[in-house]
């Protein structure tokens, strides 16, 4: 490719090829750039692009760039996915929106996943964590078998919840995660919060609850699938107790006032493997964390 202000058929055709392959915004323009590409030009070209296709617009993308290029009608299309391959279980009716105070410093899109830095302020942080050390608990799981909360090896932490809007924090964290991925807060489960000692962690396991397992038919006839997870961090353990994606060979790291969103169910509406997801041990201090499970439908 050289350098160049018109889509020429060529790389017409190779834009089109990356945006149906999920590639993002900023890989397409640095891939540009390297074929010698300006990177005004490269990022104007995948922004008409993106627009042209209007299949899926990149979370990546310059929000100056969206603003001038697709005003205020972008969303994330995902049922329009062009990968669609069989009929959908779950249906993709949330999305992300492009927010100039959120926005987020990785993205995937196969799984969805995004990271936030600040997400939280630190007094938020350490609210959380004030109020949560006078009724904090061992932890539970879901027994797959009869869909009760039971102890359980695999989860060395303990824990505690806030019910929605139960204080000024959770009433800002829920406002945040509706404006930003589109959950109103009755589709949001009640803010966990989990702190994890020296060796504590959380080991591999996916938020989704199985649709074929009998422990979960209940809790599915109730408000539906997990769609999306955020894990939130309220502190910075000295060492380890990141988030670790084993299937995808992803590990975000655990820092105060961070935050990880993934969404469990794929492009075609099917719960995703690739979420598989681990609380890794913490090897120095403690770890903090407040988990959002975000529902298909109304809890309430
Ligand atoms: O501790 C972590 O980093 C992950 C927590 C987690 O997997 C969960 O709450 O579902």
């Amino acid at each position: 490719m050289t350098n160049n202000t018109k889509q020429t058929p060529t790389l017409n055709q190779w834009l089109k090829s990356q945006i149906a392959r999920g590639c993002a915004f900023n890989d397409m323009v640095a891939s540009m750039q390297t074929a010698g590409y300006a990177q005004a030009d490269a990022q104007a070209q995948v922004t008409q692009a993106f627009v042209a296709s209007s299949t899926m617009i990149d979370a990546t993308m310059p929000v100056t760039l969206l603003e001038q290029n697709v005003a205020t009608t972008f969303t994330f299309s995902q049922s329009a996915s062009p990968m669609a391959d069989s009929q959908p279980v779950y249906q993709r009716t949330h999305c992300y929106t492009p927010n100039l105070a959120f926005i987020p410093s990785l993205t995937l899109h196969a799984p969805r996943i995004m990271v936030f830095e600040h997400f939280l302020s630190d007094k938020e942080c350490d609210t959380l964590i004030a109020l949560s050390q006078a009724k904090i608990e061992d932890s539970r799981v879901v027994d797959p078998k009869t869909g009760e909360f039971v102890l359980h090896p695999e989860r060395t932490s303990r824990g505690t919840h806030f019910e929605h809007q139960s204080n000024a924090v959770v009433i800002a964290l829920e406002s945040r995660i509706y404006k930003l991925f589109g959950f109103a807060v009755n589709h949001q489960e009640a803010t966990q919060i989990l702190n994890y000692p020296v060796g504590g962690e959380y080991r591999a396991h996916y938020d989704y609850f199985s649709p074929t397992l009998t422990g979960s038919q209940a809790i599915l006839a109730q408000a539906g699938q997990r769609l999306a997870t955020v894990v939130m961090y309220l502190n910075t353990p000295k060492e380890g107790g990141g988030t670790a994606f084993p299937n995808i060979g992803l590990t975000v790291t655990a820092k105060k006032g961070s935050a990880v969103y993934f969404e469990n169910v794929d492009l075609n509406g099917h719960v995703d493997t690739q979420t598989l997801h681990a609380g890794l041990p913490v090897l120095a201090g403690e770890k903090w964390i407040a988990t959002k499970w975000l529902r298909e439908r109304a809890l309430f």
